[in-house]
C-alpha cells in the first residue's frame, strides 16, 4: 500500500491526469494498491515522497543502468545544460553520439535519432516499406514496440496488462495492415511468409522479450527468421529498445550473432533522458529526408542534453568487466529468488540483467504462456515486497531491471523481503 502523501498527490493527480499518470503501467491498477510517488533516486534506491526508501527494480523502465544519478551522466548533462539544451542545428555532440552508436552495435551503418522508442520504430518502419514498397509489417503476439497506431495490436507491455491487446482508436483499416504470429514459433512464420511474402515490408521482434514478461528466443528462432525475411525481400527490424547495450554491449544482435537489417533503439542509449535511435543498413537509412523521400523529423531530436547523457552512460557500460559483474549480480538474484520462491507455483525467467518472476508453472515461451499466469497472486505478491521496501515493477508481464548498483548487500536485502513475499 502507498503512504498518505504518495496518496494525497495520486488524489490530486488523478484529478488533472488519466488515471493519475503520464504512462499507464506506473498507476499500480495492475497490483493494487495506489503508485508510491518518488521524489529522488541515488544507484539502486529510491525515496519515495514520504522519505521511504526503496530498492528499485523497474529504473525508469530501462534506462537506468549504472543506477540512479550517476556523478559521471550528472556531471555532463549538468555542464551540458549551462550552454543551452537545444540549439535546433547540428552540434558536435550528435556526431559524436553517432560515431559511438555505429562501433557499438553490428548491424547500424548509419542512424537517426529521435526522441522515443516509439518514434525510432516508426522511423524504421516507414523507412522500411518506403525501402521495400511493400505495405505489411509483422509483429508477435505479446511484443511491444510503443505507441504507433499498427502496432498497438495483440500487444504486450501495459495493452496485456489490461487486458486491451488490441487499443481502441486503432482504425480497422490501419490495423490491418499488421499480420500477428506467435512468439517463438518459427513454423507459424514460414507459413505465413509463403502465403504473404511478398507483400510484407518488415518484420519486427524484441529479440528478447521484455514486454510480456522476460521470454527469450528458443535456439534457432533468431537465425530462423533472419533466412526467412531474406529469402522473402523483407527487413528484418529487431526493436533493442530495451534489450540495447543490456543484453550485451551491443546488444541482443550481438549477443546471438544475428545482424538485423533495421534497430531501433531507446531507454539506456539516453541514459534517462528522452533519446530514440533508428538505424542499419546505409541503403535503407539513405531513403530518409533530406537524402530521400521517406519523411522523418523531430524538434529535439539529437539535442546536445540528451546527447551528453547518453554518450556518459555508453562510456561508462564500454568499461571492462561492466556486462560481466552485471551478469554476476543478475544471476545471484535469480539463485536467490528460485530459493526464495520454494514451494510456490512461480517460473522465473531471465536473460543477463533483465528478469521476470511469472506466477504459472512455465516454461513461458509466447503469450499464450504468458496468459496463464495468476495475476492475483503476481499482486499480492508485489505489495508484499512493496511492504518490504522492494519496489518491483508494478505488471505481471514486464521485465525487472538490475543496475551495476546493485550490490551484493542489496541484493541480499531483496532476496529476504522475497522469501517474505512468497510466504505472505
Ligand atoms: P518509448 O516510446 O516508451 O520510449 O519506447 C517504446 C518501446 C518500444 N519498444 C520496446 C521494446 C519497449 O519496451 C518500449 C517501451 N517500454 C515500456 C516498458 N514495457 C515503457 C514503459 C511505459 O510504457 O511506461
Amino acid at each position: 500500500m502507498s503512504d498518505p502523501i504518495s496518496a494525497e498527490l495520486f488524489a490530486r493527480a488523478q484529478q488533472l491526469l488519466p488515471g493519475g499518470v503520464n504512462s499507464p503501467v506506473r498507476a499500480f491498477r495492475a497490483v493494487g494498491g495506489g503508485p508510491i510517488f518518488i521524489d529522488s533516486a541515488k544507484g539502486a534506491i529510491l525515496t519515495g515522497a514520504d522519505g521511504r526508501e526503496y530498492i528499485d527494480y523497474v529504473g525508469s523502465w530501462g534506462p537506468m543502468i549504472l543506477g540512479h544519478a550517476h556523478p559521471e551522466v550528472v556531471a555532463a548533462v549538468s555542464s551540458t545544460m549551462a550552454s543551452s539544451p537545444s540549439f535546433g542545428a547540428p552540434c558536435r555532440l550528435e556526431v559524436e553520439m553517432a560515431e559511438l552508436i555505429v562501433e557499438l552495435v553490428p548491424s547500424i551503418e548509419m542512424l537517426r535519432m529521435t526522441s522515443s522508442g516509439t518514434e525510432a520504430v516508426m522511423g524504421a518502419l516507414r523507412v522500411a516499406r518506403g525501402f521495400t514498397g511493400r505495405d505489411l509489417v509483422v509483429k508477435f503476439e505479446g511484443c511491444y514496440h510503443g505507441g504507433a497506431d499498427y502496432l498497438l495490436v495483440q500487444a504486450g507491455s501495459g495493452l496485456a496488462t489490461f487486458g486491451v491487446p488490441t487499443s481502441a482508436g486503432v482504425p480497422a483499416a490501419i490495423a490491418s495492415t499488421t499480420l500477428v504470429l506467435p512468439y517463438n514459433d518459427l513454423d507459424a512464420a514460414r507459413a505465413l511468409f509463403e502465403t504473404r511474402g511478398p507483400e510484407i515490408a518488415a518484420l519486427i521482434l524484441e529479440p528478447v522479450v521484455g514486454n510480456m514478461g522476460l521470454v527469450p528466443p528458443d535456439p534457432g528462432f533468431l537465425e530462423g527468421l533472419r533466412e526467412l525475411t531474406k529469402e522473402h525481400g523483407a527487413l528484418l527490424v529487431f526493436d533493442e529498445v530495451m534489450t540495447g547495450f543490456r543484453v550485451a554491449l551491443g546488444g541482443a544482435q550481438a549477443r546471438y550473432g544475428i545482424l538485423p537489417d533495421l534497430t531501433c533503439l531507446g531507454k539506456i542509449v539516453g541514459g534517462g533522458l528522452p533519446v530514440g535511435v533508428y538505424g542499419g543498413r546505409r541503403d535503407i537509412m539513405e531513403k530518409i529526408s533530406p537524402l530521400g523521400p521517406v519523411y522523418q523529423a523531430g524538434t529535439l531530436s539529437g539535442n546536445p542534453l540528451a546527447c551528453s547523457a547518453g554518450i556518459a552512460t555508453l562510456g561508462k557500460l564500454r568499461e571492462a568487466g561492466f556486462h560481466d559483474n552485471l551478469e554476476i549480480q543478475s544471476a545471484k538474484l535469480e539463485a536467490g529468488l528460485r530459493e526464495a520462491s520454494a514451494g510456490r507455483t512461480v517460473c522465473i525467467q531471465r536473460v543477463g540483467s533483465m528478469v521476470t518472476v511469472f506466477f504459472c508453472e512455465g516454461p513461458v515461451r509466447s503469450w499464450t504462456d504468458a496468459d496463464t499466469c495468476d495475476r492475483e497472486a503476481f499482486g499480492r505478491w508485489h505489495q508484499a515486497l512493496i511492504a518490504e521496501g522492494v519496489h518491483w515493477p508494478p505488471a505481471q508481464f514486464e521485465a525487472a531491471f538490475i543496475s551495476a548498483a546493485h550490490d551484493d548487500a542489496i541484493i541480499d536485502r531483496t532476496i529476504a523481503a522475497a522469501k517474505k513475499a512468497f510466504a505472505a
